[in-house]
Order: C-alpha cells, then structure tokens, then sequence
C-alpha cells in the first residue's frame, strides 16, 4: 500500500523589524507556526528578521498572503559619506532615497521534515 506524501514549502521571509509583532501575531491567529532568527541587512547594515515557515504546499499562498498584508515598503534616507566631505569639503551629498521592504521571500521544497525524538507516526514525509 503506498503511503501519501503531502508536499511541503519551507517559505524564507525576511522582513522588516517594525513588521514582526503584526506579522507574528497574524500567522498565529491562522495556526502557522515558525521560527523567527535575528537578522542582519547586508547593505544598510541594519537589523532586520528572518522567519522560517514550513507548511503544506497547498498553504503557501494563504502564508504569502498574511506577509503583503502585514509588511510593508518605507522609504529609507541614506547619507552617503562624500570624498570631499572627507577631504574637509563644505557640501555634503544629498541623502539617498531607498525603498525596504516589504519583504523577501524564498520557497523553496522540503525533501524531508522530521522532528527527532518523535514516534514514527509523527514524521510528516
Ligand atoms: P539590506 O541588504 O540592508 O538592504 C536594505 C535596502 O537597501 C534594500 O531593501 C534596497 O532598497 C537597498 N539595497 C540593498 N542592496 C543594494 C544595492 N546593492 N544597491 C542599492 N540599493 C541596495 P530591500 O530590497 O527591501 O531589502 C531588505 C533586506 O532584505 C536586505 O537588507 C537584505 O537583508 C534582504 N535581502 C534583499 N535581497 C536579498 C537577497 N537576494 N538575498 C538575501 N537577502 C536579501
């Protein structure tokens, strides 16, 4: 008798830190767990987190739904440091606009999902 799999979806989302009490509170409500990590943005050099999220694949969707809905996009202004700044010029550069967010997502497939320690009747694949 062949055993049914159920496809699974780890969803990688990084997002801003003012969005995570509203976008954890929102997956909760809708009975998703995750792991939430400290993260950090490699160009502005600023904290930001990271959620893992591994659900079936048939509620990715409803998932990439809760993030466009609690995430959202900021404009940021950056001060970029001027040569002639640094040569004791009077003008500093003009500030540079960025848009963050809302976020970052990868989904990608889960081969594999067990939590060791459990019984066999607990393995998800
Ligand atoms: P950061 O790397 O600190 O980037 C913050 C914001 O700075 C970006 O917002 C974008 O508007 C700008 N930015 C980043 N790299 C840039 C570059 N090389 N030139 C000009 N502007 C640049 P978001 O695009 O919303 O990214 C937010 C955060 O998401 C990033 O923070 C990073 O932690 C993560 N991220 C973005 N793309 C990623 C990727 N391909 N892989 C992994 N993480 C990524």
């Amino acid at each position: 008798m062949s055993q049914e799999r159920t496809e699974l979806r780890l969803i990688i989302a990084i997002i801003q830190r003012r969005d995570l009490e509203d976008l954890s509170q929102a997956l909760l409500a809708a009975g998703f767990s995750f792991t939430h990590v400290a993260s950090l943005g490699g160009f502005l050099m600023e904290a930001n987190d990271t959620l893992f999220i591994a659900v079936p694949q048939k509620e990715t969707e409803m998932v990439l739904e809760i993030i466009r809905q609690h995430c959202h996009s900021r404009t940021r202004y950056l001060s970029p440091i001027s040569p002639l700044l640094e040569m004791g010029g009077l003008f500093p550069p003009a500030p540079v606009e960025v848009q963050v967010g809302g976020a970052h997502i990868f989904v990608l497939p889960v081969e594999e999902w067990q939590r060791l320690g459990a019984t066999s009747a607990d393995k998800e694949a």
